[in-house]
C-alpha cells in the first residue's frame, strides 16, 4: 500500500489523501470531492470519510511486569505499596526469557490497538541489570512494530536501595533512553529530594529524558513535583521532564497548588496520567468520602501545560487488568477527570496522541505532514467524539508504509 484516499484529518475540514515512498510521507493533498478507489488498485486504500491520525501513543508503561499478576501472589490489598512488595517476589524469579517472552506479548497487544510509539520503565534495583539488558534487546528486535523507549526506574529507590545510584549510572551507560525516579518511596524527605537532584543531573550530564514517578500517593504532604519542576526551571530542561501520576496533587489543598502552578508554567514540564491504575491504587486509606486519587488533568491542560494519559500496567502486580487499548484508558480518563464536556470530547484524542508524542519528545518524528515517517491510522470514526461515542478502533495501523495490522469489525446480526 502506498496511497490512502477520502481520510478525514484532525482539525482540517475536507476530505485528504495521503501518499508516501520509501517509509515516508510524500504528499498530503486536499480533495475537492470523494474520490472512487481506482479499479484494481491494491495499494491504494479508501479511508471512506474516516478520520486518518498519526499512531496512537502509549508514554508509560511497566513492560518488565506486564502479564505476571498472581506470580506467585495476588495483590489482595490494592495498594501500590503491596504491589511493590508482590513485584519483589515475582522479581526475584525473572529471568532475561521470561522478561522477553512477556515484553514482546505485550507490545503486541499495544499494537494490534494502534499503538506505535512506547515509554517504558524497567526496574533497575536489581543487582546485575539483567532485565534491562533484556528490555535493550526487546527495543531493537520490536522495532517493526513500535519505537520504545527505555526508562531506568529505581523501583526501590535511588537512595534507600543498595547501590540505587551506581545502578543508575550503569543503566543509562548500558543505553537507557530516560532517567527515572520514585522520590515519594524513599525513606525520607530529604533522600527524595536528594534522589531528584541526583537523577537531574545524570540526565544533564548525559542528555537524557527524565521521566519521574513522582507523588504517586493520596499524601498531601507529598511534595516533590516542587522540588522537580524547580530543578528542572533552574536547568532549562522542561520540555525533556516529564512528572508521572502526581496523584497527591488530587489531595493538595487549593491554596498551594495556585501557588505551584506558577512555578510548573515556568518550568514547562510534561505530566503523564495514568487513570484507570490511580483510581485503582489510590484512594485506597479512605473510607467514605473517598478521594479519586488522580492528579489535576483538566487545571494542568486549561494552564497550557502539556498533559497525557497513559495505561500504566497489563495483568500486573499493581493492576489485574488491561488489554493494551489506549481508548479503553482515554475513556476511563475522560470520566474521572470531568472532562465529558462538548470542547473536551471535541479534541480528546490530544491526550492520547499529540500530547504523549510531546511527552516523549518525538518532534519530527511524530505526525502526518511530509517528510515524516508514514506512520498512520485510519479509525472507524469520523471524529474524536464519535470514536469516543461508538467505542470505536483501530482498523488499520501502517508503519514505515508497511500495513502491520487490519482489524476486521463484526456485523450485528439483528432477531
Ligand atoms: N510501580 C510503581 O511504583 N507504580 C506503579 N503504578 C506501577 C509500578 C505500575
Ligand atoms: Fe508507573
Amino acid at each position: 500500500m502506498n496511497r490512502i484516499l477520502n481520510a478525514r484529518l484532525r482539525g482540517r475540514p475536507g476530505l485528504f489523501s495521503i501518499a508516501w515512498a520509501d517509509g515516508r510521507i510524500t504528499a498530503v493533498q486536499p480533495q475537492a470531492d470523494t474520490l472512487p478507489l481506482p479499479p484494481g488498485a491494491d495499494d491504494v486504500l479508501d479511508a471512506g470519510g474516516h478520520l486518518v491520525i498519526p499512531p496512537f501513543v502509549e508514554p508509560h508503561i511497566h513492560l518488565d511486569a506486564a502479564l505476571t499478576a498472581g506470580e506467585p501472589n495476588w495483590n489482595l490489598s490494592g495498594t501500590l505499596f503491596e504491589g511493590i512488595e508482590r513485584w519483589a517476589e515475582r522479581k526475584a524469579l525473572v529471568t532475561p526469557a521470561d522478561t522477553k517472552d512477556r515484553a514482546h506479548r505485550s507490545i503486541r497487544m499495544l499494537a494490534e490497538h494502534g499503538i506505535q510509539h512506547v515509554r517504558s520503565h524497567v526496574d533497575v534495583t536489581e543487582p546485575g541489570l539483567g532485565t534491562l539488558q533484556a528490555m535493550l534487546e526487546v527495543r531493537e528486535e520490536a522495532r517493526d512494530l513500535v519505537d520504545l523507549q527505555i526508562v531506568a526506574f529505581p523501583q526501590e529507590g535511588i537512595e534507600s536501595f543498595a547501590n540505587g545510584r551506581a545502578l543508575m549510572s550503569e543503566a543509562v551507560a548500558m543505553g537507557a533512553d530516560v532517567v527515572g525516579g520514585i522520590p515519594h518511596f524513599e525513606n525520607t524527605r530529604d533522600q527524595g529530594v536528594s534522589s531528584l537532584h541526583f537523577l537531574m543531573d545524570l540526565a544533564e550530564r548525559h542528555g537524557r529524558l527524565v521521566d519521574v514517578h513522582c507523588d504517586e500517593t493520596d499524601d498531601p504532604n507529598s511534595r516533590f513535583l516542587e522540588v522537580l519542576a524547580e530543578i528542572a526551571r533552574v536547568k532549562g530542561m522542561g520540555a525533556q521532564v516529564t512528572a508521572s501520576h502526581t496523584t497527591a496533587m488530587g489531595s493538595y489543598d487549593n491554596a498551594y497548588c495556585f501557588k505551584l502552578f506558577r512555578l510548573l508554567k515556568q518550568a514547562g514540564l510534561n505530566f503523564i496520567s495514568c487513570p484507570t491504575e490511580s483510581i485503582h491504587l489510590q484512594g485506597r486509606f479512605d473510607s467514605y468520602p473517598k478521594r479519586r486519587g488522580l492528579t489535576r488533568v483538566p487545571e494542568l491542560d486549561r494552564a497550557g501545560l502539556n498533559v497525557c494519559f497513559a495505561q500504566d500496567s497489563i495483568v500486573d502486580p499493581w493492576y489485574p487488568l488491561g488489554n493494551g487499548n489506549i481508548l479503553r484508558i482515554l475513556d476511563a480518563g475522560l470520566h474521572i477527570c470531568h472532562m465529558l464536556g462538548y470542547d473536551d470530547l471535541q479534541r480528546a484524542l490530544d491526550f492520547v496522541t499529540d500530547h504523549g508524542a510531546r511527552a516523549l519528545a518525538l518532534g519530527e518524528r511524530y505526525g502526518i505532514e511530509v517528510g515524516r515517517p508514514a506512520n498512520l491510522l485510519l479509525l472507524s470514526a469520523d471524529s474524536d467524539y464519535d470514536l469516543l461515542r461508538t467505542q470505536g478502533q483501530a482498523l488499520v495501523s501502517v508503519r514505515h508504509g508497511r500495513v502491520i495490522m487490519r482489524r476486521r469489525v463484526g456485523d450485528v446480526l439483528w432477531g
